[in-house]
């Protein structure tokens, strides 16, 4: 096994200084034996040996009892994929909450002055507001009320429906009110059977929100446009404005984007996506298998890349380059990233002094934790450990992996599509000699190595980080910086270190790109270098608490 290892640290450095294996016993030490069995295996001392890493457990249900920060399979449909396309209106068939916590809040940023018909629809939060009544005798009727009024309202292009945790228990029929409607108003209308409690986290709703866009919306329209380099940029949500950053270095370098999933995307675009000549796969876990299923119909193939750091857009870039295989992109491509880097190099070399040799920790999600890694190393700081909350092995170990991952009932019960070639437009973009070809060039297509290879030995990785084990973490290893979420986010700084959330930015943003990379870099270098941390003390320290041991195993 070969790991293409672009991402790779030169020389794999032991973190001489901690015993990570003492601390995982520590931190297994509180749980009962079969949860502390059960964690052993999602706690993971890294080993790169050659292209080889450990194994980890990850996609499996959290135990009981443990604080984890996941989300919900509706949550990583509807708030995450889908959420971000501003005009489909997508309705919650749920209790309120599902809908008023899913409401893009999180700085999924749109430019509707970029279609004709200047649809938005992502200010507004379109629920059911089931009730008592709907939850006894049945939502349907409300629902089938409901679309007919955004419809009237709005006279949207599309709707999509989300079925929550109870319209799942009392077995609404969402897709064929969806159908009904369809017939009615001669719209889009489709939904998304993506009741909270299916799999064990967010990542569930990926899938389903994948097969769903590519039932009712890829491949909805042929045309092809113009452009020499066309391609679609998957897994990117527009966080912050970090796909406006991208959109303007793909332009700037000719490079056209058919569509976005979802970033700052809007249906149509969605529809003609399979017309393009690449996909490139920026978050892997949530939307790989719209890459694969792309492939298999139209014969577009994938890459992997990462905009997340400025050497690493640089080396994206190259590699788009390298697979369209033409001496006038290339050359476009070097010339926009010799304008870019020098900002760039001058906003790193000003804080470097300040942030190299800092200590930082990244338990996000199931992307994230590995492309932020890229800018901490241009900020000379060291990562001592890393997790995601729901990502499967081969987001740590490598694709890799994929043959050997052991599918359990919770990933059985999501919908896998059949697909095959479409008889009229299947059109592999390269031969199998092509890829081939590409592969020696280091540009792999449908390949991904994972965040492991790219760790150093000796570093912690931890999957659905619990609460014990992320106080147990800054305890040992006092990082300068520790990257999370909103949920963590209190309780780190009352441990008196700095917090950096990676999902919502902290309000602040764009990451990705050159540009993204300057706001990042200044934006550590402030958090790391504060003295107000120090002077922190947390209640408990102040005074004794309360505590207390588990009854039973
Ligand atoms: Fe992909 Fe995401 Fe992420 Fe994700 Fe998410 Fe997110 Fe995330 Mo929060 S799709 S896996 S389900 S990059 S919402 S935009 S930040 S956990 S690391």
């Amino acid at each position: 096994m070969t790991v293409s290892n672009e991402y790779r640290q030169e020389e794999p450095i032991e973190l001489v200084e901690y015993n990570p294996e003492a601390i995982k016993t520590e931190m297994l030490k509180k749980y009962p034996t079969k949860v502390a069995r059960k964690r052993a295996k999602q706690i993971i001392v890294n080993k790169v040996e050659g292209s080889d890493v450990p194994e980890i457990l990850a996609n499996v249900r959290t135990i009981p009892g443990l604080i984890g920060q996941r989300g919900c399979c509706y949550a990583g449909c509807k708030g995450v994929v889908l959420g971000p396309t501003r005009d489909i209106i997508n309705i919650t068939h749920g209790p309120i909450g599902c809908g008023f916590y899913s409401w893009l809040t999180r700085r999924n940023q749109t430019d509707p002055s970029t279609t004709p018909d200047n649809h938005n629809f992502m200010t507004y939060c379109f629920s059911t507001d089931m009730q008592e009544e709907q939850i006894i005798f049945g939502g349907e009727k409300k629902l089938r009320q409901a679309i007919q009024e955004a419809y009237d309202n709005f006279k949207p292009k599309a709707i999509a429906v989300f079925a929550t945790c109870p319209v799942g228990l009392i077995g609404d029929d969402i897709h064929s009110v969806c159908r009904e409607m369809k017939e009615k108003l001669g719209i889009n209308i489709f939904g998304f059977s993506c009741e909270g409690y299916k799999g064990v986290s967010q990542s569930a709703g990926h899938h389903i929100a994948n097969n769903q866009l590519f039932k009712h919306v890829i491949g909805l329209d042929d045309t092809i446009g113009e452009g020499n380099y066309r391609i679609n940029l998957l897994g990117e949500y527009n966080i912050g404005g970090d796909a406006f950053e991208i959109e303007r270095i793909l332009q700037k370098c000719g490079i056209t984007i058919v569509s976005t999933f979802s970033g700052n995307s809007s249906i149509d675009k969605i529809a003609n996506a399979h017309t393009a000549d690449l996909n490139i796969v920026m978050c892997h876990r949530s939307i790989n298998y719209v890459a694969e299923m792309m492939e298999k119909k139209y014969g577009l193939p994938w890459i992997k890349v990462n905009f997340i750091g400025a050497k690493a857009t640089a080396k994206s870039l190259r590699k788009i380059a390298q697979y369209f295989e033409d001496p006038a992109l290339t050359a476009k491509v070097e010339e926009v990233i010799s304008e870019e880097m020098p900002a760039v190099e001058k906003a790193c070399s000003e804080v470097l002094p300040r942030t190299i040799g800092k200590k930082v920790m990244l338990f996000v999600g199931g992307s994230r934790a590995h492309h932020y890694q890229e800018l901490f190393r241009e900020l000379g700081m060291e990562v001592l450990a890393a997790g995601y909350e729901f990502a499967h092995r081969d987001d740590y170990e490598g694709r890799r992996v994929l043959p050997f991952i052991t599918v359990d009932a919770d990933s059985r019960n999501i919908e896998e599509l059949e697909v095959e070639q479409d008889p009229e437009r299947y059109k592999p973009r390269k031969s199998p000699e092509e890829l081939e070809k590409l592969k020696q060039l280091g540009v792999e297509c449908s390949g991904y190595e994972g965040m492991m290879p790219t760790m150093q030995n000796g570093s912690l990785i931890i999957d659905d980080i619990s609460q014990h084990e992320t106080e147990m973490m800054i305890e040992a290893f006092k990082p300068d910086l520790f990257c999370a979420g909103i949920k963590e986010k209190y309780i780190i700084q009352k441990h008196g270190i700095p917090m950096k959330q990676l999902h919502s930015y902290d309000y602040g943003g764009p990451y990705a790109g050159f540009r993204g990379a300057i706001n990042f870099y200044r934006e550590i270098d402030r958090m790391v270098n504060s003295k107000i941390w120090r002077y922190l003390r947390a209640p408990w320290q102040k005074r004794p608490e309360l505590s207390a041991t588990y009854a039973c195993e």
